[in-house]
């Protein structure tokens, strides 16, 4: 068996909360264009990229765009949610996330980020936690989206890692889904219900503290 010398991370819903940051923006849009978007329809957008996303939200609203009403919809969503990033701090970590980072650190774990988000490197400045990733690969560095195994496969070779010496912390199925297709170990930040094909399930970053 390989052992496992690597981390890498999803960002929203494993180490963050942005997920409810995402659902203010993506609400005041679909109010902009008269309809209603509830939490339980955001939960269709977690793990999804921003075009996929908007294109959901459409859905939800019977309503559609060309490609240019698409881009300026979808940047006008990611100015609000930049807005609200800006009053992001440490209250909007996830349990144990600092103290699980710290504790890989002292292990001499590698750490990446394996995030769908544009606005990552934004999230880990604000969060104070950019110094403990040797690597972030995230929607600027990926062109296929989870379940896609890219994004994790350039997170373990940013690491200089193979596959199997590295475990994935996800949130989402289509990320669980990756991490296997690439080969890795995953663990689901959820039940087996929501997120069936995983290695182990957790709770939060908190239950794999010593
Ligand atoms: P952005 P993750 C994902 O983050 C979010 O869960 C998803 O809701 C969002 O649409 C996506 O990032 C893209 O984010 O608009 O900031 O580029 O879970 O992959 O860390
Ligand atoms: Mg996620």
């Amino acid at each position: 068996m390989h052992e496992i010398i690597g981390a890498l991370f999803d960002l929203d819903g494993v180490l963050v909360d942005t997920a409810k940051y995402h659902y203010l923006a993506w609400k005041r849009l679909a109010h902009e264009l008269g309809f209603d978007f509830s939490e339980s329809d955001n939960e269709r957008l977690k793990g999804v990229s921003r075009m996929r996303s908007l294109e959901i939200l459409l859905e939800v609203g019977n309503r559609t765009m060309n490609l240019v009403e698409m881009e300026a919809a979808a940047a006008k969503k990611n100015e609000w949610y930049v807005e609200y990033l800006h009053t992001l701090d440490d209250a909007a970590l996830l349990p144990g996330t600092k103290a699980y980072l710290e504790y890989l650190r002292e292990q001499k774990l590698s750490i990446a980020l394996g995030s769908a988000s544009k606005n990552a490197p934004l999230i880990l400045e604000k969060l104070n936690i950019s110094g403990f990733f040797d690597a972030v690969i995230d929607g600027n560095s990926v062109s296929k989206a989870k379940p896609d195994p890219e994004v994790f496969l350039k997170g373990a070779a940013a690491l200089s890692l193979a596959p199997k010496q590295c475990m994935v912390f996800e949130d989402s199925l289509a990320g669980i889904e990756a991490a296997k297709a690439g080969g890795m170990t995953a663990i689901a930040v959820g039940t087996p219900e929501l997120l069936p094909g995983a290695d182990r399930y957790i709770r939060s970053l908190e239950d794999m503290l010593p």
